[in-house]
């Protein structure tokens, strides 16, 4: 009504007052969306109590009613300096050397991304992250790094846990100042699954920086080398570390794999060292690096690269994990990936506890301690409850040695494993499973990782849905309507694959891209993009909301849409979160510091209104509250 006033005022509309005021103070009139996060709580709520889930769960499994025990911290004391202060002080290569001169095997570890990405689906939130840690900060600062950002988080941030990656990558910078974090960089895909302009990619990597990340793992899904090189450059432009990967697959210890060799590996590591690397990194996604080979590997690169910090990443599918972890750092790698204990193992990361009880007293020993271990694993062990509509355990019961013949990658085991339990066929993973070793092979062999892997698993799928054997598709190259991915991977939209293109897939007459993708592609906007997403969403958006845009555009429309109309959904507890609160259930919600809701789930009318509404009854602050509800049933 205000500013209607001002508008129908005749000097107004004369032009014979003076609005200068106005013109220096344009922000007066910048009106942001309100803010009524906690009448918001409440209808997010209320629709989870009427309609059930709105995050969708995987199995029929509901989250367990525990609060896990956080370990004690001291409170008013500063963390024990570790690595990320001789970042701070002596930057990237001050950094690679303090590795390379550590006497004993350092661990990054994972719980905070590759692990919960591999068990969960991805789904543990920065909630129960930041419970943990003041208790991480205090008591592992002898850690090479956090994994704690990229790869499937950021999507999976977005899309289903309705909260800003970004937000979660600050928070935990402030509750963890002393180890260094890392994450995982997709190369020229970002933490996305194509290819993005080069400026996206670069523009990504600096507020990676800016809001708290230090070590870039940047990785090619076919390891294609100009698609890695970007990524080491827009590192390096955003003052990360570079800890450039080589994505392992096949056996260099079996004579009769001829495609990927050790002199293969040290050929693209000569490239990697020369791109200006800090850190190398094998990283074995599929978990396919069996013990003798991790020693036949690391210690040719050791030796080739006296000086080079080696880091190692594994998953534990086979069970094999520790085994190769610990031939890795006697062939004389600096650092590997565990995960704790209690999110350790299978499709995950070896163990944090066995990989360091292994070396006690050895010359590598981790010197990392075992009690408080067990209390970080605790509270995990706790915490992976909530997640239980999420879990891999309900159809993963034991490793799996089958990983070294079809290669599937960790993340994507469980993924398929799901997938096929879903459909109720538990055969039908046998049958993905066979088909995903023969899409691997019609399409020529490949690197196997994000998106890379994505492409042999819609080519499996769809091998098993379509009930096509290798040569079905082999014979019927031209006619097929194949997924998607595959199509794409053929036209080039990825990169090149080692020894080129599979036939007579790739001559189906579609327009071919040569070379690297983002090398053609028209920069982004990120002007534009923002004065877009201010005219929909309102002025409340940032840089990172743009970024986020630039890799994701539906899902972060989405996520500002039911941000706005459900308010702050991440500082709820995670069962509440997931499937709402029991009626009679009291509760808080600490929505910033200083300020807590204190609410109460009181009833739920019987019947419907006229327009098909039920009314939910909360008390907030002790003050009656309701909503309506549509009910969807
Ligand atoms: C990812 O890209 O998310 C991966 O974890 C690949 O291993
Ligand atoms: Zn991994």
């Amino acid at each position: 009504p205000f500013l209607l006033n001002v508008l129908e005022n005749q000097k107004f509309l004369n032009g014979t007052i003076d609005t200068t005021f106005i013109d220096e103070n344009p922000q007066l009139f910048q009106f942001q969306p309100s803010q009524n996060r906690a009448q918001k709580l409440l209808n997010y709520l209320g629709n989870v109590l009427v309609n059930g889930p709105l995050t969708p769960l995987a199995t029929g499994l509901k989250p367990a009613e525990v609060y896990a025990v956080i370990p004690e911290t001291p409170a008013a004391t500063d963390p024990p300096r570790g690595l990320k202060d001789i970042l701070v002080a002596e930057g990237p290569e001050g950094f690679a050397k303090a590795v390379r001169n550590h006497k004993g095997l350092l661990l990054m570890d994972t719980t905070f991304r590759d692990a919960h990405q591999s068990l969960l689906a991805t789904r543990v939130r920065t909630h129960d992250l930041l419970k943990i840690s003041p208790f991480v900060s205090h008591n592992f600062n002898s850690l090479y790094s956090l994994e704690n950002w990229g790869g499937a988080t950021f999507d999976v941030a977005l899309r289903f846990l309705h909260e800003c990656p970004w937000e979660r990558l600050e928070e935990m910078r402030k509750l963890i100042p002393n180890i260094p974090f890392q994450m995982l960089l997709r190369g020229a895909n970002g933490v996305g699954y194509t290819s993005y302009p080069d400026n996206a990619v670069y523009k990504f990597c600096e507020l990676s920086v800016k809001a708290g990340m230090d070590v870039f793992r940047v990785f090619d899904s076919l390891n294609y080398l100009p698609n890695l090189i970007l990524g080491i450059d827009a590192v390096g432009n955003a003052g990360g570390v570079i800890e450039a990967a080589i994505s392992y697959s096949g056996d260099i210890t079996d004579p009769s794999r001829k495609k990927y060799t050790l002199e293969y590996y040290m050929n693209l590591a000569d490239e990697l060292v020369k791109a200006g690397t800090h850190v190398l990194c094998i990283k074995d996604m599929a978990g396919l690096l069996k013990p003798q080979a991790a020693k036949v590997l690391i210690s040719a690169l050791r030796e080739r690269y006296p000086d080079l910090p080696i880091h190692v990443h594994t998953h534990d599918t086979s069970g094999a994990g520790v085994a190769s972890m610990l031939e890795c750092a006697y062939a004389g790698a600096d650092a590997v990936d565990v995960a704790v204990d209690s999110m350790s193992g299978m499709t995950s990361q070896p163990s944090m506890g066995a990989v360091v009880a292994s070396l006690m007293g050895h010359e590598l020993d981790t010197g990392m301690d075992l009690d408080k271990i067990s209390k970080y694993s605790a509270f995990w062990e706790q915490t992976r409850t909530l997640y239980a509509p999420f879990e891999c355990a309900v159809t993963m019961k034991s490793g799996n040695a089958d990983v070294y013949q079809n290669e599937i990658p960790g993340g994507q085991y469980t993924n398929l494993q799901f997938q096929a339990f879903s459909l109720g066929l538990g055969d039908q993973f046998e049958a993905v499973k066979k088909a995903y070793r023969e899409a691997n092979l019609l399409l020529g062999d490949l690197i196997k990782v994000t998106p890379s892997s994505k492409v042999v698993g819609d080519l499996a799928q769809f091998m098993v849905q379509n009930k096509l054997s290798a040569a079905d598709v082999e014979n019927g190259a031209e006619n097929l309507s194949l997924p998607k991915s595959v199509i794409e991977f053929i036209q080039g939209y990825l990169g090149e694959p080692y020894g080129g293109f599979p036939e007579p897939l790739r001559t189906r007459g579609l327009p071919i891209v040569k070379g690297r993708p983002g090398a053609t592609m028209t920069p982004m906007n990120f002007a534009d993009i923002k004065s877009d997403l201010v005219e929909g969403h309102g002025s409340r958006i940032t840089d990172y909301d743009v970024l986020s845009y630039a890799m994701y555009p539906k899902v972060t429309e989405d996520y500002l849409f039911f941000r706005n109309k459900y308010g702050p959904v991440d500082k709820l507890d995670t069962r509440i979160f997931l499937t709402g609160p029991k009626v009679g259930e009291e509760f808080e919600v600490q929505i910033e510091k200083g300020k807590t809701l204190h609410i109460k789930t009181l009833a739920m009318a019987e019947d419907l209104n006229a327009n098909g509404e039920r009314e939910v009854f909360f008390e907030l602050n002790g003050q009656l509250r309701s909503v309506m509800v549509r009910d969807q049933e």
